[in-house]
């Protein structure tokens, strides 16, 4: 643990060149033990890596330092022992003025980078692959419309098959998807919220059920990344994870061969609607059960 708190301090100092800092960690999962942000995978992750790293946690660090220190000399200058007899004045002007303003400042100051991260991900690049993520309880699928991979369901891999530590985690069926490609992900809900979220990549965002969100992310590199559902969801909320696969580009185009040249085997076929409705009909699966909390 104290190897934690020595590379936390050590990445706050080195401030950017975060990634190296964390270099013993476990791409795209957990690693048992660690207390820090996983280790980032693509472009926008590393924006927020330093936003975090850079921005907020000195400013957050400097803030409760100074609160502390100004608690610790109230407590000490001005207890009854030291202090009898209290002033009885109640305001001052410049201190008013200064109290009000500084956070402004800190706030603005933090909105620049806010904002500009904001920006980031609501500006798409023309996107390469779309795949639609649709949150159901308790599983995910997936669509690949425009290369004719009708829906799949994904679903938790069952605990004695999973690798360690990767129970919740591990998904069977994952979303596939090429490396250094924009995917743009298209999220709905299928019954209840649920929430699309894949650390490595810096994405979160909610499945609505009736609304269409959409997110992007471009993998850096090729590998298995975990996430899981993030909007309680009903009794098997932890039960949903999300794997994706990332691949060579020429893994991708035979995987998307295997899955659209004839037999597929598996997973539900139906999907006849996942071309032609890009958002509205958002519950072709089978559960049309109102399936209680
Ligand atoms: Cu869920």
């Amino acid at each position: 643990m104290l190897k934690r708190g020595a590379a936390l301090t050590a990445a706050i100092a080195t401030a950017g060149l975060s990634a190296n800092a964390w270099a013993q960690e476990l791409l795209g999962q957990p690693t048992p033990g660690a207390i820090d942000l996983q280790p980032g995978a693509s472009p926008l992750r590393h924006q927020q890596e330093f936003f975090h790293n850079v921005i907020l946690l000195p400013i957050i660090t400097i803030i409760v330092l100074f609160v502390l220190g100004l608690l610790l000399y109230v407590m000490v200058r001005f207890n009854r022992k030291a202090n009898p007899v209290p002033a009885k004045w109640s305001h001052n002007t410049p201190i008013e003025v200064l109290w009000t303003v500084v956070p402004v400042l800190i706030l603005m100051f933090i909105s620049i980078f806010s904002f500009k991260l904001l920006y980031a991900f609501h500006d798409m690049p023309p996107p390469d692959v779309t795949v639609k993520a649709t949150g159901n309880q308790w599983y995910w699928t997936y669509a690949y419309p425009d290369l004719k991979i009708g829906e799949y369901t994904s679903t938790l891999t069952p605990e004695d098959k999973a690798p360690p530590h990767l129970f919740r985690l591990a998904a069977d069926n994952p979303m596939v998807v090429p490396v250094d490609k924009v995917v743009r992900v298209q999220v709905t809900g299928a019954d209840v919220i649920h929430a699309f979220a894949m650390p490595a990549f810096g994405v979160k965002i909610d499945a609505v059920p009736g609304k269409t969100n959409q997110t992007w992310f471009k993998a850096e590199k090729i590998g298995i990344y975990y996430g899981q559902c993030s909007e309680l969801c009903g009794v098997d909320h932890a039960f949903m994870p999300i794997q994706i696969n990332v691949v060579s580009q020429a893994d991708f185009d035979s995987w998307v061969k295997s899955k659209t040249g004839g037999a597929a085997a598996a997973s539900s076929a139906p999907a006849a609607s996942s071309t032609a409705a890009p958002a509205a009909s958002s519950a072709p699966a089978a559960s049309s059960a109102p399936a209680a909390h």
